[in-house]
């Protein structure tokens, strides 16, 4: 089998999406996401101008050897733009095998380690009350696993606290809006959250929180130590994670699990946490760590140290990578959980899909390759929007991390 042709198609239909379509001498195509929220455009030509070129002419079943020709192959290696265009190439290869093959690429990848995926659901409020009501909702819903979040008094917004509650998007059209942070009023507010939760909805439950990379290691000991009384099921991202060995200090002080890796794209961001036993959860995800070929690499390397999975599952990722998620957390045996937030109508229209939700799990279907196709007409009715995600300053005007 030989590649054909690869197009790169930008669309907008509730939000940027940018899709590759790697399509073959014997008719089948395969399908990646390329999205990088806020950088859309710099994934889009990094494959047009520079990638695409080089694939035409080879052989899709040569997933490994392709992988290795854009990444160890180009002298410029990793960071998220290379390694999102990467990705989105080992995703359609992947898609093309097991359309070829006439089976769901989890039989590819060891096949069926479980019977469902265990997903979480967001729910978010501008106070506890709020988010209460929305926790309420959710297990309603089915959901068996829910992260929190929760407007800081005194702070005009929050991270996670979404306008629309049922679709969550950070990314707003036009230039990047300001929030604003203060770290002493969200450690001293975050732990009543959790404890309001667990007098209202008991012990079952599981419950997640994401600090967004907003602490330094002693703070993040500090509220990873104030939440151990309602047993997290995780803390995600208490730390940036640059200084992979910040997580020795927070590790030492809590026993409160730790998920990171939503924003890494190689295991040359994550091997210290993995070796060291730093965290539980690794949470690097198909789209933005290099595709199947890559993950499916550190998922093993985490298995031996104990570490389970939990990849990123915002709407920024489309889902095509959704489906790529389930695909494999079905087939890895150190899958933890799979991150979940619904897409719009349209974004689902332009994308129709095999997978569905059932009593808090995601099912993957059982047709060929990923089970997404990509409605083209429909697409090109909705256009690129320029979107960024936002900023974050301190209450005195210092620039923070979002
Ligand atoms: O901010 O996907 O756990 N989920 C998250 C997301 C991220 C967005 C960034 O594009 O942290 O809400
Ligand atoms: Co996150």
């Amino acid at each position: 089998m030989k590649i054909t042709d690869a197009k790169m198609m930008v669309s907008s239909p509730g939000r940027n999406f940018v899709t590759l379509k790697v399509s073959t001498d014997e008719g089948i195509f395969g399908l990646g996401d390329a999205t990088l929220n806020g950088r859309e455009l710099a994934v889009a030509s990094c494959l047009h101008d520079h990638l695409i070129p080089c694939l035409i002419g080879r052989d899709p079943f040569q997933s490994e050897d392709i992988w290795q020709y854009f990444y160890r192959g180009a002298y410029w290696r990793r960071g998220p733009v290379t390694m999102t265009a990467i990705a989105a190439i080992d995703m359609a290869l992947w898609d093309i095998k097991g359309k070829a093959f006439r089976t769901p690429v989890y039989n590819l990848l060891g096949g069926k380690s479980r019977d469902a995926v265990l997903v979480y659901g967001h729910a978010n409020g501008r106070d506890v009350e709020e988010t209460g009501d929305e926790v309420a909702k959710y297990i309603s819903l089915g959901y068996k696993a829910i992260r929190a979040q929760t407007g800081i008094p005194g702070l005009p917004s929050t991270y996670g606290v979404a306008k629309d509650k049922m679709y969550y998007e950070p990314a707003e059209k036009g230039l990047p809006p300001e929030n604003s942070w203060s770290t002493e009023k969200y450690l001293l507010h975050i732990p009543k959250l959790f404890e309001s939760l667990r007098v209202k909805f008991g012990d079952e439950i599981h419950l997640l929180h994401d600090v967004h990379h907003r602490l330094t290691p002693i703070e993040a000991a500090r509220l990873g130590k104030s939440l151990e009384p309602y047993h997290l099921f995780w803390l995600e991202d208490a730390v940036t994670a640059e200084l992979q060995e910040g997580f020795r200090i927070v590790r030492q002080h809590t026993t409160t699990p730790l998920a990171l890796g939503e924003v890494f794209n190689s295991i040359w961001d994550a091997h210290i946490l993995i070796t060291e036993q730093l965290i539980d959860h690794i949470r690097m995800t198909i789209v933005h760590s290099g595709g199947i070929t890559h993950l499916k690499k550190v998922a093993s390397l985490a298995e031996f140290y104990h570490l389970r999975t939990g990849c990123h599952g915002a709407t920024d990722l489309s889902p095509v990578s959704m489906a790529a998620a389930l695909h494999f957390d079905m087939a890895i045996n150190n899958f933890g959980i799979q991150e979940y937030m619904m897409h719009t109508k349209n974004t689902d229209e332009v994308f129709p899909h095999a997978y569905s939700f059932k009593d808090g799990f995601l099912y993957p279907g059982d047709g060929p390759g990923f089970g997404v196709d990509y409605d083209e007409s429909l697409a090109a009715r909705f256009p690129y929007q320029r979107a960024y995600l936002p900023v974050n300053r301190k209450e005195d005007g210092t620039m923070f991390n979002w």
